[in-house]
C-alpha cells in the first residue's frame, strides 16, 4: 500500500472583479509572499493557463460575433480544462493556486452584463466547478473613474473594454449582488499596491498552514 502523502493540499483562491481593479497585480503579490512564507504558490488566469485554453482565450477576447450562451459555454470548457490541467494537479501536490477569475466573471459578465438567465448562469458555472470548488473567493471593488484612469495606464483593449458603460455598470453591480447574496468578501481596492496585498492577506490568513508551536 503507498504510504499517505505527508504534503498537504494546496488552496485554491480566486481573484474577482471588474477591469482595472488590480486582480492581476495583486494575484502577483500574493503568490509571492506565499512563497516568501514558505508556501509554494503558482498564479493562473482565465480564460487561459494552459495551451489548448490559451488558444481559446484568444477566441474570446478576438472580434468574432458570438451569441452570449455560446460564449458562457465556451468560457466554462477552458475553466474545465485548466482545472483538470493546472488547477488539481498543483493542489495535490500542496501547491497554491492564485487565480485571476473563474466562475463569478462569467456569472457577472455573461449572466449579469449580457443578461443570460441567471440560474442557468450559475447552474453551468457550478457544473464545472464543482471539479474543484475555490477555497475562497475574493472580490476587488474600486470606483469606476479609478478603474478607467487604471485601464488607461495599462493601455491595452479587448472586446469587453470596448463594451458600454450600461455593461460595466451592470458586471460591477452583480459582482456586489452576488457577494451579498453569497457572503463573498468584497476589498475596497481603491488603495495603494500595498494597501491592497495587505487586505487580501487578513482574509486569505485563516486558510494558512498554522505554524508550530515553538517551545
Ligand atoms: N471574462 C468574461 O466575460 N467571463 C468569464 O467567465 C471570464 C472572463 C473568466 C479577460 O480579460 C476578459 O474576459 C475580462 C472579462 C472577460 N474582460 N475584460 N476586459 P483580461 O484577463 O485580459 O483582463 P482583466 O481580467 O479584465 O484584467 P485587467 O483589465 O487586466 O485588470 P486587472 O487585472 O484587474 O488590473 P491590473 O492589470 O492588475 O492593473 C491595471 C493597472 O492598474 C496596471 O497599470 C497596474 O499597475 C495598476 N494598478 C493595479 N493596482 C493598483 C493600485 N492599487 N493603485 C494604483 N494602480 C494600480
Amino acid at each position: 500500500m503507498p504510504s499517505p502523502d505527508p504534503r498537504p493540499r494546496g488552496r485554491y483562491v480566486v481573484l474577482e472583479g471588474g477591469e482595472g481593479v488590480g486582480k492581476t497585480t495583486q494575484v502577483r503579490r500574493i503568490v509571492d509572499r506565499l512563497g516568501a512564507n514558505g508556501i509554494a504558490a503558482t498564479p493562473i488566469r482565465e480564460p487561459g493557463g494552459d495551451p489548448f485554453a490559451e488558444a481559446g482565450r484568444a477566441l474570446l477576447l478576438g472580434d468574432l460575433d458570438r451569441e452570449p450562451e455560446a460564449e458562457a459555454l465556451l468560457f466554462n470548457a477552458l475553466r474545465a480544462q485548466v482545472l483538470h490541467t493546472r488547477v488539481l494537479p498543483a493542489l495535490a501536490q500542496g501547491t497554491w493556486v492564485i487565480a485571476d477569475r473563474s466562475r463569478l466573471s462569467t456569472i457577472a459578465y455573461q449572466g449579469h452584463g449580457h443578461g443570460l438567465d441567471l440560474a442557468w448562469t450559475r447552474a453551468v458555472c457550478a457544473s464545472v466547478t464543482s471539479l474543484c470548488p475555490p477555497d475562497l473567493e475574493i472580490i476587488l471593488h474600486v470606483d469606476e473613474a479609478t478603474a478607467a484612469q487604471r485601464r488607461a495606464d495599462r493601455g491595452t483593449t479587448d472586446r469587453f473594454e470596448l463594451l458600454d458603460h450600461g455593461f460595466h455598470r451592470r458586471v460591477v453591480a452583480g459582482y456586489l449582488a452576488e457577494a451579498e447574496e453569497c457572503g463573498i468578501p468584497v476589498i475596497d481596492a481603491g488603495g495603494t499596491e500595498t494597501e491592497v496585498e495587505a487586505a487580501i492577506w487578513d482574509v486569505l490568513e485563516p486558510l494558512l498552514p498554522a505554524r508550530p508551536v515553538l517551545r
